[in-house]
């Protein structure tokens, strides 16, 4: 496959990325949710999967968004603001089988609502783990994505825990699994966030999601 993005573009997008970050708010219940008055990107995958993870390796920080061995540890809809530009939003993870019944739903509706009703949304990147590839509860969020008429893009987590052969065909099972979805990005992406691989792809997927290449000067 030829690169999708040029190396300005990668260059650029990391620029971006090193601008200041900062923690906006956390929403738990849908009514807290902030204005939509920036274009956002928000991360959705299985509890554990590497969301708050990823948001971290993208803006070069370790803590920023609490990342956690114990699964549903972030419960609300978490914004971080960066640039004063443009919002990741972490959301709280799903499948999530130790948590009571009502916990989950509390956050799981709060996630979805999320999904459903925001219009400054740009690109929602499923994180699905590199090792597992897609599962049953991901097929239900895939679903819940093509009915949201949100555009999204599958990205692969923890890279690092296969060998690169192993990572392409999982690549291409993900693709070939979501090529008949409506919504669905056509291009599937590994990364690392603990490696970095990836890292600066994502970033430009991003910033090409939110017509940023478009924009600059
Ligand atoms: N090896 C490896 N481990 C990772 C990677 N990304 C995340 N992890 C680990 O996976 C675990 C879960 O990561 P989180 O980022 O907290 O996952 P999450 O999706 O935000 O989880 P919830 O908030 O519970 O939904 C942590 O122990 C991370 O260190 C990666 O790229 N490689
Ligand atoms: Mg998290």
């Amino acid at each position: 496959m030829t690169d999708t993005f040029t190396e300005d573009d990668v260059e650029s997008a990391r620029v971006l990325f090193a601008r200041p970050v900062s923690f906006l708010m956390g929403a738990a219940k849908i009514e807290q949710l902030p204005a939509p008055d920036l274009p956002e990107v928000a991360f959705a995958g299985r509890s554990n999967v590497g969301k708050s993870s990823l948001i971290n390796a993208l803006v070069g920080q370790k803590h920023l968004a609490r990342a956690s061995n114990e699964p549903g540890r972030t419960r609300e809809v978490n914004f971080f603001v960066l640039d004063e530009r443009l919002r990741l939003v972490d959301l709280p993870g799903y499948g999530w089988a130790k948590a009571s019944k009502s916990t989950v739903k509390t956050f799981q509706n709060l996630g979805r609502d999320y999904l459903r009703g925001r219009p400054n949304l740009k690109r929602v990147y499923l994180l699905i783990d590199a090792r597992h590839g897609l599962k049953t509860v991901d097929a239900e969020a895939l679903d819940a994505l093509d009915t949201s008429a949100v555009s999204y893009q599958l990205v692969l987590t923890k890279a690092d825990k296969l060998k690169p052969h192993e990572v392409d065909e999982v690549v291409d099972r993900t693709l070939k699994a979501v090529s008949r979805r409506p919504a669905a990005f056509p291009r599937v992406l590994a990364t690392s966030s603990e490696k970095g691989a990836g890292i600066p792809k994502l970033r430009a997927e991003i910033a090409a999601a939110c017509a940023w290449f478009e924009t600059r000067s």
